[in-house]
């Protein structure tokens, strides 16, 4: 590892970054303890103490340090940079920075930058009603909680794709680092495009500890460190101490060369045409956890150890020996030198910090909504698979979004501010017409079988859901629009991200001063349903239930029944704000239902009577026949079709359910029905058997206050499967065509014993689909060849 030891700062300049570093601990400590003598012109007396001390000081010395550098360099270079904080617990450092620079006061003017404000800066951290502990959507500058550890790198290049200007500083814990999205995320270099793109610079903080143990990379020798980062491909740079002087200048000389390393990589591939995978610089830092705080409690060393995660003195309140070494802490930080009698950072301190939008807590690339721009989208009609008749062609749904998208690529190629993400599968998932417009980026080797690699290309595939996401995340949060296509069952890999995500996007939406970004995509495909080659591991719906506990005001689902409903569905998501939309559809030739005007009145309505498969002539059915999903929505209307046949004298609705939230009451979600409206199509009190793409109990968990709900007959996937037929999926479901009409015989009160030899039928038609696939590897040809007649 690379060591640079020269002493960039001059005595003035050490003193000034060192003084500043003392103002942001000083400020980091107080907002943890005290309520009040927030700049101790008295001594600290027990009711200036916080009740509950809560907060994480053993990351913050290390984080502040940094933002002491970075902007060392903004100013000096006037350099566009934003920082990304994977250790987001530290969050008191961060607030303490953006007081310091005059960014906290400019977004919570209450919070002014003097002694009552600070005072106030004090108080309302982790306090109720004031805000959280973690670098969250509150602080300003940030588009990375760290509340879940692991996503920083992935974040911090999200945020670097298409901003040639931009350098995004980027900590990562060292326990961070353990993390599985973590670990593969250094590989984020082999898509980083040194012309089009900006650059990440990771700083490994490697204080040496987590919670309650050392972390790996603390303990392995420089020497298998340094294999490590360069076997992923850095150029990684030391920097060690806990002498303050020291470190003050190794880090100033260390991030002078290694920006100097950026830039010179960067003007080689933009100017000089280097198109070579260069090897971008990091920075190692490893200081003490918990520096410059207390070194030994009750006779227990804490400085430099693991205890100084959170609060190095838990008990200050109740005793005076913890009272007078948090007195004795926080005045090591010589406060009156740093503020002046008013409470203000003294010009010595502050003055010579970045400058309006140049400082890291208002730079826009933070606050990505002020970046966004609409993207200019092609009409969704252009690619109509013409439907002259319901079920009368073929379509795959996928394909046409592909086409779809290969066009918004096109359209807004100059504007470079959309990409599409996906592990491996956009080929797969039938998106491949997008190579037509973009490459997928590609920086590493390239053999002449390979297809469309560049390194500039837009189409974004790596085998790691995680980094996937974290990758459009980071896209999102800086104002740009992306889709992230995967197979559906491998959607779950990203559940706990696609929580944080959302979170972050509800926590965001008090905030006026955050602007709206666009809304997080999902297209799952391959669904459960369609698993040709693959079979059990590949069916696990469930991605939706996990996406509806969280807030209705941020996520949407939406489940289009075949291609012009899943094009007007994806035009629709690629303009929507501040939303997860999860999109389920899938990729196998299907029948299609309806033209692209039909399929747009239907999505915008978002569910809806299909008259043309009804024959209940708009009176009261005896039954109502409803789908959600493409898959289901074929099994009932064969269902439909067989009632028809055999019972020609039953009413039947039939109801498409495309957006699932109108499922819902309108006092729960803001796309729910009225109970009126939801009357009116389901009915009161009818029977209403309901197939639907995923778990059945998801669609009772939405409807259980509806009216007629003891009559909701729901069926969907039971968790059966393997490799087999199409058809005989849904047999092992009991959501086939044979058994929805059981479920009707069984549920309509006239029927009942009249119709046992239609029942009787449906039986056996079940048992002559289970010898026949057994015995011909492929559906009967009834089901195969069965086409909608009217
Ligand atoms: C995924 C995840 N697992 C566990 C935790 C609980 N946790 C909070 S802080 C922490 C230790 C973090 O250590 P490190 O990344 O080294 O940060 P630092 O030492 O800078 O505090 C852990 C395990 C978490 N926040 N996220
Ligand atoms: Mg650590």
């Amino acid at each position: 590892m690379h060591t640079i030891d020269r002493k960039p700062l001059s005595d003035t300049e050490l003193a000034r970054i060192d003084a500043y570093w003392r103002a942001a601990n000083y400020l980091t400590v107080g907002q943890i303890y005290l309520l009040d003598n927030a700049l101790l012109r008295r001594p600290i007396a027990v009711d200036d103490v916080k009740p509950r001390l809560l907060g994480h000081w053993g990351t913050s010395p290390g984080l502040n340090i940094l933002y002491a550098h970075l902007d060392r360099v903004i100013a000096r270079d006037d350099m566009n940079m934003i920082y990304v904080i994977g250790p987001g617990h530290g969050g008191p450092a961060i607030l303490a920075n953006s007081w310091l620079d005059g960014t906290y006061t400019e977004t919570y003017p209450s919070i002014t930058r003097d002694a009552a404000g600070m005072r106030a800066l004090f108080r309302q951290f982790s306090f109720p009603g004031g805000v959280p502990s973690h670098v969250a959507p509150e602080t300003p500058g940030s588009i990375h909680e760290g509340g879940e550890l692991g996503y920083s790198i992935s974040h911090a290049f999200g945020a670097a794709f298409d901003n040639p200007d931009l350098v995004v500083a980027c900590v990562v814990g060292d326990g961070e680092a353990e993390t599985g999205p973590l670990a593969t995320s250094w590989h984020s270099n082999k898509f980083l495009d040194p012309v089009g793109d900006g650059a990440v610079l990771p700083i490994l903080h490697l204080n040496g500890y987590k919670i309650a143990n050392p972390t790996i990379l603390a303990r392995i020798s420089d020497a298998e460190l340094t294999d490590l980062f360069t076997g992923y491909g850095w150029d990684p740079y030391l920097v060690a101490g806990d002498d303050p002087a020291h470190v003050h200048q190794q880090l100033a000389g260390t991030i002078d060369h290694v920006l100097a390393e950026i830039r010179g990589i960067q003007q080689r591939a933009r100017t000089g045409g280097d198109r070579s995978r260069p090897r971008w610089p990091m920075i190692v830092l490893r200081t003490p956890k918990g520096w410059t705080g207390p070194k030994e409690v009750d006779g227990l060393p804490i400085e430099g150890t693991w205890r100084a995660l959170q609060v190095p003195l838990s008990a200050v309140r109740e005793k005076p020996d913890h009272l007078a070494l948090l007195e004795a802490w926080m005045r090591s930080y010589r406060p009156e030198e740093l503020f002046d009698e008013n409470g203000r950072p003294r010009t010595e301190i502050v003055g010579w910090l970045p400058a309006g939008d140049r400082r890291m807590g208002t730079n826009p690339h933070a606050n990505g909504g002020r970046l966004l721009r609409d993207l200019t989208l092609p009409d969704p009609r252009d690619y109509e698979i013409p439907v002259p008749q319901p079920g009368a062609t073929t379509g795959e749904a996928t394909r046409k979004v592909g086409e779809y998208l290969r066009d918004v690529f096109r359209l807004n190629r100059d504007a470079r501010d959309f990409r599409l993400f996906g592990p491996d599968e956009t080929a797969s998932n039938r998106l491949d017409a997008t190579y037509d417009a973009t490459a997928k980026t590609w920086e590493a080797d390239v053999l002449p079988t390979d297809i469309a690699l560049a390194t500039d290309g837009r189409v974004m595939e790596i085998l790691s859901e995680t980094t996937c996401q974290g990758w459009l995340e980071g896209y999102l949060l800086t104002g740009r629009h992306g889709l992230f296509s995967c197979y559906e069952a491998f959607a779950h890999i990203v559940d706990s991200m696609f929580n944080q995500h959302a979170k972050w996007l509800y926590a965001s939406r008090p905030l006026d001063w955050r602007r709206p970004i666009a809304s997080l995509n999902y297209l799952l495909t391959s669904h459960v349903w369609q698993q040709d080659h693959n079979g059990f591991t590949h069916q696990d719906p469930g991605f939706i239930d996990l996406v509806i506990n969280k807030k209705p005001e941020v996520v949407r689902v939406y489940l289009p029944p075949d291609g012009n409903t899943l094009v007007s569905t994806v035009d629709h998501c690629l303009r929507s704000r501040d939303h997860v939309n999860v999109i389920v559809a899938g990729k196998a030739p299907e029948p299609q239902w309806l033209s692209a005007a039909d399929a747009d009145l239907h999505c915008t309505r978002g569910l809806g009577v299909w008259e043309w498969a009804s024959n209940d002539g708009g009176a009261e059915p005896d039954v109502v026949m409803a789908s959600a999903g493409d898959v289901p929505t074929l099994e009932i209307l064969a269902a439909v079709s067989l009632l028809r046949a055999h019972l020609p004298e039953l009413k039947v609705r039939v109801v498409n359910v495309v957006d699932l939230m109108r499922l819902q009451p309108e006092s729960e979600h803001p796309h729910g029905l009225s109970d009126r409206d939801y009357d009116s199509l389901f009915t009161a009190d009818r029977p209403v058997i309901f197939a639907y793409h995923g778990y059945p109990w998801l669609i009772h968990r939405l409807t259980y206050r509806r009216n007629g709900h003891a009559n909701l007959h729901v069926r969907g996937y039971k968790e059966e499967g393997t490799v087999t037929t199409p058809f005989d999926m849904v047999v092992r479901n009991d959501m086939d065509r044979f058994h929805l009409v059981m479920d009707v015989i069984d549920r309509v009160p006239s029927l009942g014993v009249k119709v046992a030899g239609v029942r009787q039928y449906m039986v056996d038609a079940r048992t002559r689909h289970a010898e026949y696939v057994r015995a011909h590897g492929e559906d009967m040809p009834e089901v195969r060849d069965w086409t909608w007649v009217h």
